[in-house]
């Protein structure tokens, strides 16, 4: 009888074994499918990711073909809503980064550029920023390690700092290394953010796609009313060419503007080279978002310069 009871005991004992087994591995078939699942939902949406991007280019592409003036009018200025696509979505836009002052245009053939100076410390002033700040930017970029202002430091000034380091002397490689820069405290960089870039060689300024506050840094001459007319004046016709917009500006070419004329010249255009593309895309669970850096070539042959992929 005994026997009998210890059997039944190894016999129960056998079979909770083999539940707790069973269920064990159905967890893990469920966890490994939950995970392929993931992988192949991530894998569909990066394939969709790619493929906005070859969209973006494409349409960047076909533009310089068809065109030499870039504008908020055109096709690839539009934002695409979610656009439906088997289990997701995709989304993007792109913006025009010529249409923000690029910092890197201070410094051009290690020298500095004295009408990209003078934008970036009416920026500075109209932010309610130090204009000092204008040449800490310089001294970070040129080549040289000696400031170029009197009773300033450069290279010192980064040494006597708790944790040393040196000033880059090249162009900026990314926006968010302006952090690093003596006097660019976290609120001042979020305050410049959405007027400046970090493009790879000196840009001129696309006046076709500027905000209101980067026209008005271009000259002393553009006040905000001004600056509030020429948008209005833009969205009805946009500028085919820089001498049409600095027409609108200063009024015909004379005597008297003459110097003021070249010294808008030096820094406008009406067409770009460098886009910022966004995109985000869902596919079942897993959901990306990429912002990618673009240049697009006089024959319109488009290149990625950086991405970020973001969950
Ligand atoms: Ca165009
Ligand atoms: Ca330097």
């Amino acid at each position: 009888m005994r026997q009998k009871g210890v059997a039944v005991i190894m016999v129960l004992l056998v079979l909770a074994i083999v539940a707790i087994t069973t269920a064990a591995l159905i967890k893990r078939h469920q966890f490994s499918q939950a995970m392929t699942s993931q992988l192949v939902h991530l894998g569909q949406t990066k394939a969709h990711i790619q493929g906005a991007q070859l969209w973006a280019a494409q349409m960047l592409t076909t533009d310089r073909q068809s065109n030499k003036v870039d504008h908020l009018g055109e096709s690839w200025a539009q934002l695409t809503l979610p656009m439906p696509v088997e289990q997701g979505f995709v989304s993007g836009y792109i913006t025009d980064l010529q249409g923000q002052f690029n910092l890197n245009s201070l410094v051009a053939d290690n020298q500095v550029n004295e009408a990209a100076m003078g934008l970036f410390k009416r920026l500075l002033e109209q932010q309610k920023l130090n204009p000092q700040l204008s040449w800490y930017l310089v001294d970070w970029i040129d080549r040289n390690v000696e400031t170029e202002q009197q009773n300033t430091l450069e290279d010192a000034f980064y040494l006597g700092q708790a944790v040393p380091y040196r000033s880059a002397n090249q162009a900026l490689v990314n926006i968010s290394e302006l952090g690093l820069v003596r006097g660019f405290d976290q609120a001042t960089v979020a305050m410049l953010m959405p007027f400046v870039s970090a493009l790879p060689q000196p840009t001129k300024i696309n006046v076709n796609s500027a905000s209101i506050d980067v026209l008005m840094a271009l000259s002393n001459t553009i006040d905000i009313n001004q600056a509030e007319q020429l948008i209005i004046n833009r969205n009805d016709r946009y500028w085919r060419t820089s001498s049409a917009f600095i027409e609108a500006v200063l009024g015909p070419k004379d005597s008297e503007n003459q110097h003021q004329w070249s010294a808008l010249a030096e820094l406008v255009t009406v067409d770009s080279h460098y886009f910022k593309l966004n995109v985000a895309a869902q596919f079942g669970v897993a959901k990306i978002q990429l912002e990618s850096n673009l240049h697009r070539g006089n024959n319109g042959q488009v290149t990625v310069l950086s991405k970020i992929y973001t969950p």
